[in-house]
């Protein structure tokens, strides 16, 4: 099932502001920043299969434990109580508190480094709450970017190549829910259904230009000027466009690739291409 906008809840903005004013206290992971170029992924574990044992990776909980709210959660009495009324918890394996500012998210898979776990263990079911969030926090899937706005709760499919671009000094935050693959006696959350015109809404959509072919050759011409150096600076700028122009299906990793075999130095091409390999189609010898 492709990311899809559910429906919209209220929030209840006084007591959000007090729990994030209280979680700025809190020692945020950075696990999965490698898959940012710019601020990292700030991530808190709220609620998480065993509770407070892992890092922040998702590959060091333990999932035959049972779940529960994380020290952290048990000191944000609000989003505590938005998640057990919103959420099957007999599903829910991880709910994260993820503030992120100024940055992008190289266009990725998630889930591929958890082949290991029995079936029904396996988070495969992703949703995401903005609580504070800006015009120029952007995702995109299928070459349709979008914005999801405060309070809106998505499914979103991370099993698809998606991206994200946070371009603003002022921080967003998501609440990112987490379920086990398995069948439940209620849905994975209690919202009444919006209706909608599309899974991702017309009002959520970004317009963008198409690429211009002049604007492409002088993207282009950056091959001139990538080493193994910049490789991640170069990919910051090529995704940055995808977000503001439409270039296509696949631009970002066509862009990188092409840019990747044009260039002088012999280290960026097969550096690339490992890339590509690990965030879009194979993590299993990989434990992060
Ligand atoms: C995301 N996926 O798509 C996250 C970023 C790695 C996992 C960090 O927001
Ligand atoms: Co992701």
């Amino acid at each position: 099932m492709k990311t899809r906008y559910v429906s919209t809840i209220p929030l209840d903005e006084e007591r959000l502001a007090k729990d994030l004013a209280h979680a700025e206290s809190f020692r945020y992971s950075e696990a999965y920043s490698d898959y940012l170029i710019g601020g990292p992924w700030k991530n808190a574990m709220l609620w998480a299969t065993g509770g407070d044992i892992g890092t922040g990776l998702v590959t060091t909980y333990s999932y035959d434990q049972r779940p529960t709210f994380t020290e952290y959660g048990r000191q944000l009495p609000y989003l505590q109580e938005l998640i057990t009324n919103l959420a099957d918890l007999s599903r829910l394996q991880f709910v994260r508190l993820v503030p992120i500012l100024d940055t992008v998210i190289i266009p990725h898979r998630d889930f591929l480094e958890l082949t290991d776990l029995p079936e029904d263990q396996r988070p495969a079911h992703r949703l995401h709450i903005p609580l504070v969030t800006h015009e120029n926090c952007l995702f995109s899937e299928d070459n349709v970017v979008y914005r999801m706005r405060a309070g809106e709760v998505w499914h979103f499919d991370a099993a698809q190549i998606h991206s994200v671009a946070s371009l603003s000094r002022t921080t967003r935050v998501h609440l990112m829910f987490d379920f086990a693959d398995r069948p439940g006696s209620r849905p994975l959350v209690d919202v009444p259904e919006a209706e909608t015109d599309d899974r991702i809404p017309t009002q959520s959509r970004v317009a963008r230009p198409p690429l211009p072919d002049d604007r492409r050759a002088d993207l282009f011409r950056l091959a001139d000027i990538l080493t193994i150096d910049n490789v991640r600076e170069v990919f910051a700028i090529v995704i940055k466009t995808h977000f503001r122009w439409d270039g296509g299906e696949n631009f970002a990793w066509d862009t990188m690739t092409a840019l990747a075999r044009a260039c002088k130095d012999p280290a960026v091409l097969p550096h690339t291409l490992e890339l590509l390999r690990y965030f879009t189609l194979d993590r299993s010898d990989s434990k992060e």
